[in-house]
C-alpha cells in the first residue's frame, strides 16, 4: 500500500479529526480549504480536479457563483421559520419544483436518506389507505447491492455487510431481489402485500452499475400490472448527472415517487425532496412527518436557483458530451490495469485487475499526487464523477493525470 505523505500544515488537521472526531470514515490524506468550479485547493494551495463532486452534490461545480449569491442574500433575511408557520419562499419553491418534473406535490426533507425514509412511509401509507395492504403487512421490495442511506431502515435492506453487521436488529417488511433481475422481480411483485419496488436507476455505491437497456421500462411494467408503486432513488443519478435530467429519463419512465438530494442544493447545504401525485402525497396527513429544517426559506432560495442554473448552463446536454469524451479519452490510455470502464454522463467507474489488492487505493493516492481526487468503491471500482461544468479541455487533462497515475501502478 503506497504511503502518502502529507504537509506538516496538513497533518496537524488529520491530528485533530484523529484526536476529536468519530473514525467512520476513511478520507483520502488531503486538507481542502477551497473550492472553486471543477477544482479544489488544499491548505498548502494546491489545485486538484474534484472527480468526487461530493458524491455527485456538486454538479454545478464547487462555490457557483449564481447559487451562493442566493445563499448569501437569503442567508441575511430568513433561514427558518419551521413549519409551525409559513415563510413567503416555500410555496414559490414547491412550485417551482413540482412543475420542474411534472408532480402534484413535493414533501421538502434535508438528506437523502430522510427522503428515502419518506418515500417508504408514503408507500406503506399509500399500501393500506389505496391499495388496501392490511395493516402493518405491507412490504417494500429492494435491490440488492442498493444504497440509500445510513439510518437503521436504509442498512435494514442493504446487502453490505459494513452497512448493516452490528447494528440489527433490523426493519421488518423489506424485501430483496437481485439488481436487473426483471424475472425476480416479478416473483416478488406477486406478493398482494407489496406497496413498493425502490430503486437507483443507475447504482452508484456498488460502483456505477448500469441495469440492461429497458429494464426500467419493465419495472414500470411490472409495478403497474401488480399495482406497486415504482420509487426512484435519484440522490446520485438525478439532476443532469447521466447525461439526462433524470436516470429515469434515458428510458422515458416515470416513477410514482421521486426522490431527489445532494445537488439539489448545489453542494451548499442538506436539501432533498420527495415528488409525488395528490394519490399518494395525501395520504400523510398535518403532523404525521416533517423535520425542522425541512423546507426552510433558505434550502428554498437555493434550490430554485440550483436547479436554474441546470438549465440555463446546458448541464444535462454538457454531462453526455463530456461523458463520452471522458470515457473515450480512458479507454484510449489502454492501459492493462482497466478491465472496464462504464457510465452514463459524468457518472462513471473503472475497475482495476492488478495483483495488489490496493491498486484502486494506491492509484487514488498517485492520481492525488498529480492532481486529481477520487476514491475506490468497494475494493477495484474507483468513481470518475467530476462536476457538470467541465470542458473538454480540462476533461483531457484529467484523462492525461490519469493516465499518468495508472503508469504509476506498474
Ligand atoms: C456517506 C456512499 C454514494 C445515495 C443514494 C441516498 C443516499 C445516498 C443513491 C443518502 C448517499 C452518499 C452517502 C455518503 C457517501 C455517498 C455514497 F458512498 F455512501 F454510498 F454516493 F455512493 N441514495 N450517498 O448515494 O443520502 O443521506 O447521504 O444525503 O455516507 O459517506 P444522504
Amino acid at each position: 500500500m503506497t504511503n502518502s505523505t502529507v504537509s506538516s500544515n496538513a497533518a496537524k488537521y488529520l491530528a485533530l479529526e484523529e484526536q476529536y472526531g468519530a473514525h467512520n470514515y476513511h478520507p483520502l490524506p488531503v486538507v481542502l480549504e477551497r473550492g472553486e468550479g471543477v477544482y479544489l485547493y488544499d491548505v498548502d494551495g494546491k489545485q486538484y480536479f474534484d472527480f468526487l463532486s461530493g458524491y455527485s452534490a456538486v454538479n454545478q461545480g464547487h462555490c457557483h457563483p449564481a447559487i451562493i449569491e442566493v445563499l448569501q442574500k437569503q442567508a441575511g433575511k430568513l433561514t427558518l421559520t419551521s413549519r409551525a408557520f409559513h415563510n413567503n419562499l416555500l410555496g414559490e419553491y414547491e412550485k417551482y419544483i413540482t412543475a420542474y418534473f411534472g408532480y402534484d406535490k413535493v414533501l421538502p426533507m434535508n438528506t437523502g436518506v430522510e427522503g428515502g425514509e419518506t418515500a417508504i412511509k408514503l408507500a406503506r401509507r399509500w399500501g393500506y389507505n389505496v391499495k388496501g395492504i392490511p395493516e402493518n403487512q405491507a412490504k417494500i421490495i429492494f435491490a440488492e447491492g442498493n444504497f440509500w442511506g445510513r439510518t437503521l431502515a436504509a442498512i435494514s435492506s442493504s446487502t453490505d455487510p459494513s452497512s448493516f453487521k452490528g447494528f440489527g436488529p433490523y426493519m421488518p417488511g423489506f424485501g430483496l431481489v437481485p439488481y436487473n433481475d426483471l424475472v425476480a422481480l416479478e416473483e416478488a411483485l406477486k406478493d398482494t402485500h407489496v406497496a413498493a419496488f425502490m430503486v437507483e436507476p443507475i447504482q452508484g455505491e456498488a460502483g456505477v452499475v448500469i441495469p440492461d437497456d429497458g429494464y426500467l421500462k419493465t419495472v414500470r411494467a411490472l409495478c403497474d400490472k401488480y399495482n406497486v408503486l415504482f420509487i426512484a432513488d435519484e440522490i446520485q443519478t438525478g439532476l443532469a448527472r447521466t447525461g439526462k435530467m433524470l436516470a429515469c429519463d434515458h428510458e422515458n419512465v416515470r416513477p410514482d415517487i421521486l426522490i431527489l438530494g445532494k445537488a439539489l442544493s448545489g453542494g451548499t447545504l442538506p436539501i432533498s425532496a420527495v415528488l409525488a401525485e395528490n394519490e399518494i402525497m395525501m395520504q400523510i396527513l398535518p403532523g404525521e412527518h416533517g423535520s425542522t429544517y425541512g423546507g426552510n426559506p433558505l434550502a428554498c432560495a437555493v434550490a430554485i436557483k440550483s436547479l436554474e442554473v441546470l438549465k440555463t448552463e446546458k448541464m444535462v446536454e454538457n454531462a453526455e458530451k463530456m461523458g463520452e469524451r471522458l470515457r473515450q479519452g480512458l479507454a484510449n490510455l489502454k492501459s492493462p490495469f482497466i478491465t472496464t470502464i462504464r457510465g452514463k454522463g459524468l457518472l462513471n467507474a473503472i475497475v482495476i485487475k492488478h495483483e495488489n489488492p490496493e491498486a484502486s487505493w494506491d492509484l487514488c493516492l498517485h492520481l492525488k499526487e498529480l492532481g486529481l481526487l477520487a476514491k475506490p468503491t468497494h475494493g477495484d471500482k474507483i468513481r470518475f464523477a467530476p462536476p457538470l461544468i467541465i470542458n473538454e479541455k480540462q476533461i483531457d487533462e484529467a484523462v492525461a493525470i490519469i493516465g499518468a497515475g495508472l503508469k504509476l501502478l506498474a
